[in-house]
């Protein structure tokens, strides 16, 4: 029987974070979500996510820009259409719309896990067959306070959960910052490995020196020191430093992989379906780290629970995860919107393994912390979003 497209649902979402999470950039103490629910004639509804940092703080997509991209840009061109082949259905959204990756990965995921319900397999056996079914995660420490840093650390070794920790540093002073890394690593010791994320915030010479002074720590990789456009800073810097450097806000897609692999600009990728543009492209961005001998590591944009499932499912079919994953998105927040939250035990997060995404939505939630419901839109004003 032929399916079509009926009808497409995107919400904001907004949620709180149990703490608040301080970057370079920005510091969150929500996290919004752009939700895609695609409905087919069947009954069978896909979903997907948006999710960025800090607004427009981070990438150059905010939650009311991805709502209004797939609203007003995307859906048109899916709806009516026959739901059957995620391929076919979104050529025209690729030729007719330019970048709006975040956009472009929740509408991907959202068909993929149609096309998974309907197949009776999970979105990992559609993106070519799991390679394992738990992925190690790493927590990232941002309380912005060393000592509460170093209790949240020890909580989460002694409970089983992330043995690796990222912290976020690029804020304050250079030296500042080391030192307040180093403390963390010397209180944790061997029992942890500690990477730090600078997202862009340093120049070449701030990054050399303090690269040689976390080596010193015993940190094992910064990740993002420079800017993104800053190839021949990041090569320059990958020849030198004692520690690995990794790529992240430069991978926007399989051609800035090609340039980053190329001119030997990182000794890892952060892979991230929504920078990338989709599940695809994050896992042609995988194709090219491995022709060219550049680590792996699965990355995050904070997302909830749909967002970090998605990509879940690509890493477990990643022939290697040299660094591991940040799939921790759905742990920061202080509620989950699924009726049954995903697993995390044993330093791990167990992948789905039930149809399409394998998800099951709590309604009664979604609702609850939608923008756009009654009594929240007085209370949560868009420009709330950063601070
Ligand atoms: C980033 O830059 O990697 C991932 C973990 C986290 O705390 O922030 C994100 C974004
Ligand atoms: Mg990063």
């Amino acid at each position: 029987m032929k399916t079509t497209i009926e009808r497409i649902d995107t919400w904001i979402v907004d949620v709180p974070t149990i703490r608040p999470h301080v970057l370079a950039m920005a510091s969150i103490r929500r996290q919004s979500m752009t939700l895609v629910g695609i409905h087919c004639s069947d009954g069978v509804v896909g979903w997907g996510e948006g999710t960025t940092i800090g607004g427009l703080a981070y990438g150059d997509e905010s939650p009311e820009s991805i709502k209004l991209t797939i609203d007003c840009y995307m859906a048109p061109l899916l709806i009516g259409r026959e739901s059957a082949d995620p391929a076919a259905l979104l050529q025209p959204v690729r030729d007719t719309v330019v970048g709006n990756h975040f956009a472009k990965n929740a509408v991907e995921t959202a068909l993929l896990d149609i096309q998974g319900q309907r197949l009776g397999v999970p979105v990992s056996t559609l993106l070519g067959g799991r390679l394992r079914d738990r992925l190690p995660v790493l927590w990232t420490l941002a309380s912005g306070d060393t000592s509460a840093d170093i209790a949240e650390a020890e909580a989460m070794i002694a409970a089983g959960r992330h043995n690796a920790f990222k912290l976020k540093i690029g804020k304050r002073e250079m030296a500042q910052d080391v030192a307040h890394v180093a403390a963390i690593k010397r209180a944790l010791g061997d029992e942890a490995s500690i990477r730090v994320d600078v997202n862009q915030a340093w120049d070449g010479v701030t990054a050399l020196r303090a690269a040689e002074r976390l080596a010193d720590a015993g940190v094992d990789l910064v990740e993002q020191p420079l800017p993104a456009t800053d190839l021949t800073g990041m090569a320059r810097l990958t020849r030198k430093s004692p520690i690995a450097i990794m790529a992240d806000e430069a991978l926007k897609g399989p051609h800035d992989a090609s340039i980053y692999a190329a001119a030997g600009a990182c000794h890892a990728f952060s892979i991230k379906p929504a920078q990338a543009g989709g599940l695809f492209a994050a896992r042609d961005v995988a194709a090219i780290a491995g022709a060219h001998h550049v680590g792996l590591y699965g990355g995050t944009m904070l997302e909830g629970s749909i967002g970090t499932t998605a990509a879940a499912h690509l890493f477990a079919t990643l022939p290697s995860l040299d660094w591991g994953t940040e799939l921790f998105g759905p742990l920061l927040q202080t509620e989950d919107i699924l009726a049954e939250p995903l697993t995390y035990r044993d330093f791990s997060l167990v992948v789905p393994d039930a149809p399409g995404l394998g998800l099951r939505l709590d309604h009664d939630k979604l609702n609850h912390f939608r923008r756009d419901a009654p009594a929240r839109t007085m209370s949560v004003p868009a420009r709330q979003e950063n601070s």
